[in-house]
């Protein structure tokens, strides 16, 4: 049994991997500020757990929660990129200061290995795919800058301050409890949400763009695998499907799953899109021996369980 530190583990991916780690009998922490998290997210666990509120900027704070600790997922941030362009200091100080802190308090503490969620925006909008780990990152927003900035912290305390760090790149997660009511939610959680009402969602531009979309069980499963997995500290990995699918493909798969007859609404190109992303798993597939095995259909199928009309 270890004992396991999730920060934002109120939110989304977060929660997953806290329902996960309690399934293989740790012991959990939870930080999280509950800025975005919320604490429905951990209504099966919260008995089981010891949740605390609090930032992760917080040095006193970092520290209490870190003692003790073996692993640390940590995946507190702020996970949106307009927001960051609003506000690219609080990007900055939430993504980077706060995983320094972090990172801090886990190497005072001796904790043996840290897991930070980072993310593809980090390739901007360079056309090559499948993306591979060794290209050069094109960060083009305050968002990808700090969690750009955040890696390069986890790798130089991997590398000269004595704390195993691995990096995990995700790419488009989707999965039970993501939010839908912002504007900027994945685009699965909207259209869920939508159709589940009989609306009609908006493509934004001609919906060939693609996405690759990955459950969120199979980015836990990466998570778990990296913490348990010897020589993958120091090494960052995508965790990406390889599939690419267009945004009129989803359109139609969920219309499908939802038994929904609806025609989307098109609308103008959304400022900023990139046109085409996708992931090579390869390395995560060598090292971790991880892959996803969730297909998209069947993410969709689980994710609309329940409300899918009879
Ligand atoms: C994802 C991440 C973002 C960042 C970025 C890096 C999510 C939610 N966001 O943004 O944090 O890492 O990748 O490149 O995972 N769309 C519609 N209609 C809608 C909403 C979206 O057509 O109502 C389209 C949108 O124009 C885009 C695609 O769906 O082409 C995916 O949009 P998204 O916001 O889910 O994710 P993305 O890839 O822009």
């Amino acid at each position: 049994m270890s004992v396991c530190l999730v920060t934002g583990g109120a939110g989304f991916i977060g929660s997953h991997i806290v329902d996960a780690l309690l399934a293989r009998g740790d012991r959990v922490r939870v930080l999280d500020n509950l800025s975005t998290g919320r604490l429905e997210n951990l209504s099966a666990a919260m008995e089981k757990i010891e949740f605390v509120e609090g930032d992760i900027r917080d040095e006193a704070t970092a520290q209490k929660v870190a003692e003790g600790v073996d692993f640390v997922f940590h995946l507190a941030a702020m996970v949106s990129v307009p927001k960051s362009m609003e506000k690219p200091a609080e990007a900055e100080s939430v993504n980077t200061i706060g995983t320094l802190n972090v990172l801090t308090a886990a190497r005072a503490a001796g904790v043996r290995r840290l897991i930070f969620s980072s993310t593809c925006a980090v390739y901007g909008d360079e056309p090559t795919l499948p993306k591979t780990e060794t290209m050069p990152p094109r960060p083009q927003s305050p968002y990808a800058i700090s969690k750009l900035a955040a890696e390069a912290y986890c790798q130089l305390f991997n590398e000269s301050f004595g704390l195993e760090t691995v990096v995990l790149r995700y790419f488009n997660v989707f999965g039970p409890r993501q939010d839908p009511s912002s504007p900027y939610s994945g685009v699965i959680s909207i259209f869920v949400e939508r159709m589940t009402k009989g609306v009609a969602p908006t493509i934004f531009g001609d919906g060939e763009q693609t996405r690759d979309f990955v459950f969120v069980e199979d980015v836990v499963r990466a998570n778990l695998l990296a913490s348990e997995t010897p020589n993958a500290a120091g090494k960052i990995f995508n965790v990406g499907t390889g599939r690419q699918v267009s945004i009129n493909h989803l359109f139609k798969s969920l219309a499908d799953v939802l038994r929904r007859e609806l025609s989307p609404r098109y609308g103008p190109p959304r400022p900023g899109d990139i046109s085409h992303s996708c992931a090579s798993p390869a390395l995560a597939n060598t090292v971790l021996g991880w892959s996803a095995q969730i297909s998209f259909e069947e993410g969709l199928r689980r994710l609309t369980t329940g409300v899918v009309p009879e």
